[in-house]
């Protein structure tokens, strides 16, 4: 399984509930992207920085998503989608900024 997370930042100008809005109309076009096996988009709730390990000064950040694919294949498919397009138009109009890490299986 191919599993890409993003870290989610709105535009500047753009309140958190207007965020939180554009957030569930973009959950909700993700069942309609083919080869997209899974999308999940979860808002942040609290970045605390009283870690037991140094705290890693980064953000702040509005949400953390993820992206499902059952192969490279289906990930090419997706990637030449015209719906994954349109889908990706919309990303526009609400991630001012936008932080993808590829991750990779472990066990
Ligand atoms: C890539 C993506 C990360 C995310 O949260 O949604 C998708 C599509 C997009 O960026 O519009």
């Amino acid at each position: 399984m191919i599993r890409i997370i993003y870290l989610l930042v709105r535009p500047q100008g753009m309140t958190p509930e207007k965020f939180a809005e554009e957030c569930q109309v973009h959950y909700d076009m993700s069942h309609n992207v083919p080869a997209l096996h899974k999308y999940e988009v979860r808002l942040v709730a609290g970045e605390p920085s009283n870690t037991h390990v140094p705290f890693l000064d980064i953000g702040p950040f509005d949400a953390v998503a993820e992206c499902w694919f059952e192969s490279s294949e289906k990930y090419e498919e997706y990637l030449a989608s015209d719906i994954r397009k349109e889908w990706f138009e919309h990303g526009k109009t609400f991630i001012g900024q936008l932080k993808p890490i590829y991750t990779q299986e472990l066990h």
